[in-house]
């Protein structure tokens, strides 16, 4: 039975590979799979999605070797971006929590 960090890392694997799978290259992500994937899968968390130009802006910033595609390493490093600012919000709860 895989743990639950476990199961987590595995499902980052698995979506990555649902979304980069669909069209042209297998193993990376077209600016359109990766809109596909930021509006099934990151919908609750990113909500300026609906801002045609947030998804460019992203691709530009995950798109670190310039190719015009999203590989798994660049994929991650959204990930790990969104789960830092995530992981402050969950901080600033807990605190207002705990003052109650
Ligand atoms: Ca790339």
């Amino acid at each position: 039975m895989p743990s639950e960090l476990e199961s987590a890392m595995e499902s980052l694997i698995k979506v990555f590979h649902k979304y980069a799978s669909k069209e042209g290259q297998k193993a990376t992500l077209s600016r359109r799979e990766l809109r596909e994937l930021m509006e099934s899968e990151l919908s609750n968390f990113l909500m300026s999605q609906k801002d045609p130009a947030a998804v460019d802006k992203i691709m530009k910033d995950l798109d670190t070797n310039g190719d015009g595609q999203v590989d798994f390493e660049e994929f991650v490093s959204l990930v790990v971006g969104l789960s830092i600012a995530c992981e402050q919000c969950y901080q600033m709860h807990m605190k207002k929590m705990a003052k109650q």
